[in-house]
């Protein structure tokens, strides 16, 4: 029997079946002995006997995040607001080079909707020309959260975004309150800030979400100078079309990325963080020499 394993404690799974039990498991003793321990976000083979289970087999992994430690994740839901905070638009740019950097599908989710004053439109149309999907919707009166639980069907989703957008509020609007420890509890409460230990598995809506927010270090350092303009999906139409083969679409000469920027095509937000990202990994590579 298949099944992904939702929960992990002190050796033991919760593994979610085909058949929509919940069944806890053991990994067979072999997996002591092999690199491959079980994880969360693991499509595994049980053997089920009374009711308890024993891992098999682990599935190939399609992807593997550090933080949160889960496997198969398959797309990210961004979060910024419209307003309180205001939009940092590096630090969604950095989400979503390091999306793409992970192979996830990416949706940006605009909470707050409730408090928009219309100024961030220059944003919104960065985001769309960049090709990515946003959607518009506020956590609290429900508006717009519709379209997010669609998004969900058949993926692992995993929320980004920055502390105070709506996070926690809008896991818990789409599964069932009391989920997730919003802000407004951790203030009344007087607790400090709340670090989720082992990473689960929530079932909703023919899919499953991430209970722990994804990448708390935005760190790109890793990222290849080469590596960076292929995280920029809209550049991939240019790429190959420079004049110079190797071209990084900066001082070269002939460069049909910023010939595309020159014309409106690419958005010139994106380059000018794209520059900033390139410069930013060449002064480390720098210094690290
Ligand atoms: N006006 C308004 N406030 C909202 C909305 N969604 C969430 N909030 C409020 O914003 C504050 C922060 O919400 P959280 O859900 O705790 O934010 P978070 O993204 O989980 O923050 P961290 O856990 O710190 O990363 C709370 O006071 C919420 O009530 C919304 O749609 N409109
Ligand atoms: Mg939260
Ligand atoms: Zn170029």
């Amino acid at each position: 029997m298949q099944g992904t394993i939702v929960k992990g404690i002190a050796g033991f799974y919760y593994v979610k079946t085909t058949d929509n039990r919940l069944i806890e498991c053991k990994a067979r003793g072999k997996f002591r002995f092999d690199e491959l321990t079980p994880m969360v976000g693991d499509i595994v083979e049980i053997t089920v006997s009374k009711e308890k289970g024993v891992i098999d087999a682990v599935l190939p992994r399609k992807s593997q995040l550090a933080r949160p430690a889960v496997a198969n994740i398959t797309q990210a839901l961004i979060v910024f607001a419209y307003r309180s905070p205001d939009i940092n638009l590096e630090l969604l740019n950095r989400f979503l080079v390091l999306c793409e950097y992970n192979n996830l599908k990416v949706t940006v989710c605009l909470n707050k909707s409730d408090l928009d004053e219309g100024k961030n439109k220059e944003i919104i149309e960065m985001v769309h020309s960049a090709g990515y999907d946003l959607i518009s919707l506020s956590a609290v009166s429900g508006g717009g959260i519709s379209p997010v639980r669609e998004k969900l069907k058949g993926n692992i989703t995993v929320f980004c975004g920055p502390s105070g957008v709506g996070k926690s509020t809008l896991l818990n609007a789409i599964a069932g309150k009391g989920l997730m420890e919003t802000g407004d509890i951790s203030a009344r409460l007087g607790l400090g800030k709340h670090t989720t230990r082992h990473s689960e598995l929530i079932e909703v809506e023919e899919g499953f979400i991430v209970d722990t927010p994804g990448f708390s270090s935005l760190d790109i350092d890793y990222i290849k100078r080469e590596e960076l303009q292929y995280t920029f999906p809209e550049f991939q139409d240019f790429i190959g079309k420079c004049r110079f083969t190797g071209c990084i679409h900066h001082k070269e000469p002939g460069c049909a990325v910023k010939d595309a920027v020159e014309k409106g095509i690419i958005s010139k937000l994106r380059y000018e963080f794209y520059i900033k990202m390139l410069e930013e990994i060449s002064s480390l590579r720098r210094t690290r020499r």
